[in-house]
């Protein structure tokens, strides 16, 4: 054991050693200052595309491969889906069986129930469009003397957005630098060697569909094609070589010993978020081409300088340190299965979680045309799993669930626009399965490019009331963090719109209680007390759980405006009618409307959806609502600690919430388990790849998100409001609630907090020692900590419950709070 243990030590310090050389030789000049916290690297090409690096202005984006001979950037669009909206998809009539199947349902007769559902509560045409590749650029290297290369290294700089892989060949030492640039609207490329007149290769464009390529130049492509539908796409490149030469070849542009190497990419489509324009804008040729005008006028140095400062003015928001061990210095798939193994590697934790925001910022700029997709940006293939779109049973609102609370707010903005574009489509969904009298708006489990509300095409899946009102609850949050009147206005007519879909659609179940029929527990199915099994019936506690919040949200946000009392009078009325939140006898939080949980023949189903009201919801708190908060751990345990990636992910912000911090970190210790496996795996096979991506399997971005928002829930939250003096409603700033044992010294800037406060934290042997917080707004608040605090020199007297300390404060806006440990 103890020699094992000296060859892994001895292992560490080879590849220490052999990481300083390497930079010191070469990258001086390449990395951020700050990289040592904000790199991954590798000491080999991509051979997959799970080990490829994905960069991206939040629009164009590209999987970079790095060989050092047969290079491949696979690239993507964000608006690049193939079909065309399918406004027919809801099933015409469909309410005239409304009655029928919820009888069907009070009768307990769940196989006619289920019948009925699938055959005119489901969508009408399949469900077929796809987010899609934009295609490939290929770059064929000619190395010197067709020497192979050596000092290998391949590498992304978050906290600059930019990829990089150099080597030496023949004696030259090669460099390339890849990044794409908000700023310019371009993806860049730079070529360098050591040596002049080396730099050899041919470049060409393609997609495995409808593409032609064509020349324009001898240094410039431009590739066109439909993406199986009406939606136009278009790509540029062009090529600018100093020394030697470039021409057009049968093969792509040829460029032969030039002393360095620029090459440009611009792309687009002729998508526009407009359902009333069926998603058409114009033809992308004259933006793409203007795009390409533009960043060929400007020196290289200032496209560079320009994307680092406009990707910093997000990324360097927040700064997050954990103690860091020798792992630190392992390349990141090695300090990955190292992690895996058991190596204490905090500092690895607060790399995912800057990687989880790197990736937020590269799929989703604040005027990104659609939101960060469910595999964000990037995607190989024409027909990706889920057909990579926006399910609104998790996946979709996982994806933002860091944007507020890790200071990242305008990136919320492509999905709350998204939201917004639903509302028409919504609104006729509604009326044909709830019947033409229906008020606002509804769509179920979810939506595509092309802002599809119909429900699926099958149960247990595609039926489900709750899509609509879970988005609204990030149209809040927005409100909830940021404190922006003007937005809240402009946004309340799509929450008023979806919570009077629900006032007029609820019914009252047997006990007189206000519930959802027909209603979904997201993709679970249940086993009745007479060994029926089925997956319809009415109030799932998921679907009464998300009407809570945005019965709640909506009469809060009624009464901020202070408009529309009559209406907020029923909403609060009827959320207090709604089923209420009950345990069964097995001390679970129940996930049905009866006490079924227990009968499951899949106990370890990977949606924990009736935790809802835990996470993301704010119904049960640990401290606020202890007998429910009980039942929710024993849910849990129940539940088990494996999962897919993103229901690891979530069951990190399960138990931060339950104030465990110890078990959060159990769930992320398993999120990052070292995986290749990329065939579709529906329980407990999550992780993640080589190259931090999260593992369903196969990729799926969601967990990167939510560890993200775990890792933030673990050292703040502010989800518990009040009745400030004014009555009006503040927020209670939970410092550190759940800060595991592992991560017993740190430092955090840059949160951000319900309310309009950002936060500071740093904490030795797990205890708060400083901190600051600063009030935008000036609005009251609450602060919560395990131990008593010293607050900017005033001597509060805090209400001690439940082992925490709480001060509450008045506060000014601008004013930093100073905060230590007495
Ligand atoms: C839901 C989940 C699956 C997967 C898919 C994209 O259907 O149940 O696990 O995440 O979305």
């Amino acid at each position: 054991m103890k020699i094992l243990l000296k060859f892994v030590l001895f292992g560490i310090l080879i590849l220490n050693l052999q990481f300083h050389s390497v930079i010191a030789q070469s990258h001086k000049n390449t990395f951020s200052t700050n990289y040592r916290n904000n790199l991954l690297w590798y000491l080999k090409p991509a051979q997959v595309w799970e080990e490829a690096l994905p960069i991206g202005n939040g629009r164009l984006g590209a999987m970079i491969f790095g060989d050092p001979e047969n290079d491949r950037l696979q690239l993507n669009e964000i608006t690049l889906w193939s079909g065309d909206p399918q406004t027919d998809a809801d099933r015409p009539g469909a309410y005239k069986y409304l009655d029928t199947i919820r009888s069907a349902i009070r009768d307990q007769d769940y196989p006619l129930a289920h019948k009925l559902t699938n055959q005119h509560f489901t969508s009408s045409a399949p469900y077929s469009s796809s987010y899609q590749t934009l295609g490939d650029l290929w770059l064929k290297f000619k190395l010197p003397n067709k020497q192979p290369a050596t000092d290998y290294l391949r590498w992304l700089d978050i906290d600059q957005a930019i990829a990089g892989i150099s080597f030496t060949s023949g004696g030259v030492n090669f460099k390339r630098e890849i990044f794409s640039s908000a700023a310019d609207h371009v993806l860049l490329q730079k070529i360098t060697a050591s040596r002049k007149g080396c730099i050899s290769l041919t470049l060409n464009l393609n997609r495995i569909e409808d593409a032609s390529t064509h020349f324009v130049a001898p240094n410039k492509l431009i590739m066109r094609g439909h993406a199986g539908g009406a939606l136009i796409y278009e790509a540029q490149l062009t090529v600018v070589n100093k020394g030697g030469s470039v021409t057009a070849s049968k093969n792509g542009i040829q460029v032969k010993n030039a002393d360095d190497v620029l090459i440009y990419l611009t792309a687009g489509t002729s998508y526009k978020l407009d359902y009333a324009k069926l998603f058409k804008g114009p033809d992308p040729h004259q933006s793409v081409n203007r795009q390409m005008t533009l960043a060929l006028a400007k020196p290289y140095p200032l496209l560079r300088a320009a994307h680092i400062n406009e990707y910093q003015q997000y990324f360097r928001r927040v700064d997050f340190k954990l103690g860091g061990t020798a792992a630190n210095d392992l390349p990141t798939d090695q300090r990955l299965k190292a992690y895996g193994d058991g190596t204490a590697d905090p500092a690895f934790a607060a790399l995912f979680y800057q990687y989880g925001r790197y990736l937020l910022i590269s799929s989703s700029r604040p005027d990104n045309p659609l939101p960060s997709n469910s595999q964000g940006l990037w995607g190989d293939g024409l027909d990706l799993p889920w057909k990579c779109d926006y399910k609104s049973n998790i996946n979709y609102e996982m994806n933002y669930w860091p944007a507020e609370q890790a200071n990242l707010s305008e990136l919320h903005m492509p999905m709350i626009r998204l939201t917004q574009a639903l509302v028409t489509p919504g609104t006729k969904t509604a009326k044909t399965y709830y019947g033409p009298q229906t008020p606002g708006w509804y769509y179920g489990y979810t939506t595509n490019g092309w802002a599809w509300t119909s429900p699926g095409a099958q149960l247990s899946w595609g039926v489900f009331a709750g899509g609509s009102g879970w988005v609204c609850q990030h149209l809040w949050e927005h409100y909830a963090f940021s404190r922006d009147k003007k937005y809240l206005k402009s946004i309340y007519p799509v929450l008023k719109g979806a919570a009077q879909f629900y006032l007029a659609t609820l019914i009252r179940d047997k006990n007189g209680y206000l519930v959802t029929s027909p209603s979904t527990s997201p993709e679970n199915n249940f086993i009745t007390d007479k060994s029926v099994k089925s997956d319809v019936t009415e109030g799932a506690t998921m679907e009464k759980s998300i009407i809570w919040d945005l019965f709640t949200n909506v009469a809060q946000a009624s009464s901020e405006l202070n408009i529309d009392a009559d209406f907020r009078k029923a909403v609060v009325a009827s959320r207090n009618q709604l089923s209420p939140l009950r345990i069964g006898k097995g001390g679970q939080l129940m996930e049905w409307n009866e006490d079924w949980d227990l009968n499951s023949d899949d106990p370890h189903h990977r949606h924990t959806s009736h935790l809802f009201a835990l996470h993301p919801g704010r119904q049960i708190t640990a401290l606020g609502t202890p007998a429910l908060a009980q039942a929710a751990k024993r849910t849990l345990e129940l539940r088990g600690d494996d999962g897919t990636g993103w229901a690891l992910a979530w069951k990190e912000n399960f138990w931060a919430r339950l104030r465990q911090g110890d078990h959060a970190f159990k769930l992320l210790s398993n999120q990052l388990r070292f995986t290749t496996t990329t065939e579709t795996v529906m329980a407990d096979a999550g992780g993640t790849y080589a190259n931090l991506f999260d593992a369903h399997p196969p990729f799926q971005i969601d967990g990167n998100f939510g560890a993200v928002s775990g890792i933030t829930e673990m050292l703040l939250q502010s989800m518990e409001s009040y009745q400030n003096a004014k009555g009006g409603q503040s927020y209670i700033i939970d410092l550190l609630p759940a800060l595991p044992t592992a991560w017993g010294s740190g430092s955090i800037t840059g949160l951000k907090a319900r309310g309009g406060f950002e936060v500071a934290l740093a904490w030795k042997a797990g205890k708060l020692v400083h901190g600051t917080i600063k009030s935008f707004h000036g609005e009251p608040f609450r602060i919560r900590t395990k131990y008593p605090l010293k607050i900017s020199g005033m001597s509060l007297i805090p209400i001690k419950t439940n082992d925490c300390y709480l001060y509450t404060l008045t506060s000014k806006a601008g004013k930093i709070y100073q905060l230590s440990t007495m």
